[in-house]
């Protein structure tokens, strides 16, 4: 199984992945981007205004005719002119740089680009902690507010896509509830029963999911014993699906910046990944992204 270590050297030459970069104009993005060109994480497309790009890779130690640069005028055109190349196939990942999460979502998501493939999209962070002992991927962190019984099927979906491209065959699947049992006044634990009972059924296949858990019995055994949890996937998750967007961009927080995780973020679901970070994150947790999205376009073929 891999962790962040190896994740990086599965990506380390992979180079040949073009990355197309909306407005990169922050010493952030610029400096994940440089480094994942360094290291042949991806090649970099530059998407922005140069006179801004050019004096930030200066401070940085490049020039800017190092790179591949496409001149626009605004954050908007920056979104639709990346989604586009990564729609025609001239890019096989797309990265947000300084602009809204909304604005590039919206790019990605308009059919004229192309890059819609008619599944669901959806966020996939993965974490690595120094209190797991196994990787852990939560979703959906960013992008589905609050997801239907279905959405939360696809959503599954993707995570498992994103856990196979890192290794890890079949994950356990919890879904993240208050509680264990299914209980008609919490929407998020009939649904959670649904999605395993389809499990069981080999109607979702590839992984094994288990729910209603609470986060506790899902991540460690110990808490599951007390309760008398006999389940697979009680304290050996590796995917937590989140009910809604709060409590998965609650979690996502919590570990990145209380529980000191390296966190890595992708959107899946469309015909390329997206590399998804926000402004909050470090450059670390930027290259990382990177780094997730160049292993899984050459797991996926993307
Ligand atoms: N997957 C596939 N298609 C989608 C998805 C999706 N997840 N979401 C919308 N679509 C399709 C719809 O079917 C429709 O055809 C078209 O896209 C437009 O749908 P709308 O009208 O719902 O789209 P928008 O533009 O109003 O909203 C889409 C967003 C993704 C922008 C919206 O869901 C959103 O704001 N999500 C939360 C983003 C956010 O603020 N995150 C904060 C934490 S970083």
């Amino acid at each position: 199984m891999l962790d962040f270590n190896t994740l990086r050297e599965a990506a380390r030459g992979l180079g040949g992945k073009r990355l197309a970069v909306a407005y990169p104009h922050d010493h952030d993005s610029l400096q994940a981007v440089v480094a994942a060109a360094d290291q042949e994480f991806v090649t970099p497309v530059l998407i922005g205004d140069r006179d801004t790009i050019a004096p930030i890779l200066e401070e940085l130690g490049t020039g800017v005719d190092s790179f591949e640069l496409v001149e626009v005028s605004d954050a908007e055109e920056a979104a639709d002119t990346a989604a586009g190349m990564v729609g025609a196939g001239a890019a096989d990942a797309l990265m947000k740089g300084l602009l809204d999460t909304s604005v590039i979502l919206k790019a990605v998501l308009k059919s004229e680009h192309g890059l819609r493939s008619g599944r669901l999209l959806s966020h996939v962070a993965v974490f690595s902690l120094p209190s797991y002992p196994r990787l852990l991927i939560v979703s959906d962190a960013a992008m589905n507010i609050a997801p239907t019984l279905e959405q939360k099927r696809e959503i599954i979906e993707n995570a498992v896509e994103v856990a196979q491209a890192l290794e890890i065959e079949t994950p356990n699947v919890a879904m993240l509830c208050a509680k264990e049992k299914e209980d008609p006044k919490m929407q998020a634990t009939v649904d959670a029963a649904a999605l395993a009972k389809l499990n069981r059924e080999g109607k979702l296949g590839g992984c094994v999911v288990s729910g209603p858990l609470a986060l506790d019995n899902a991540v460690s055994l110990e808490a599951a014993k007390q309760k008398g949890i006999t389940d697979p996937v009680a304290g050996h998750a590796d995917v937590l699906i989140a009910p809604t967007i709060e409590v998965g961009n609650a979690l996502y927080k919590a570990l990145a910046f209380l529980a000191g995780a390296d966190t890595a973020g992708i959107i899946v679901g469309a015909r390329a990944p997206v590399v998804l970070t926000s402004r909050a994150d470090s450059t670390a947790v930027k290259l990382d992204s990177i780094a997730l999205a160049a292993v899984y376009a050459a797991h996926h073929g993307g």
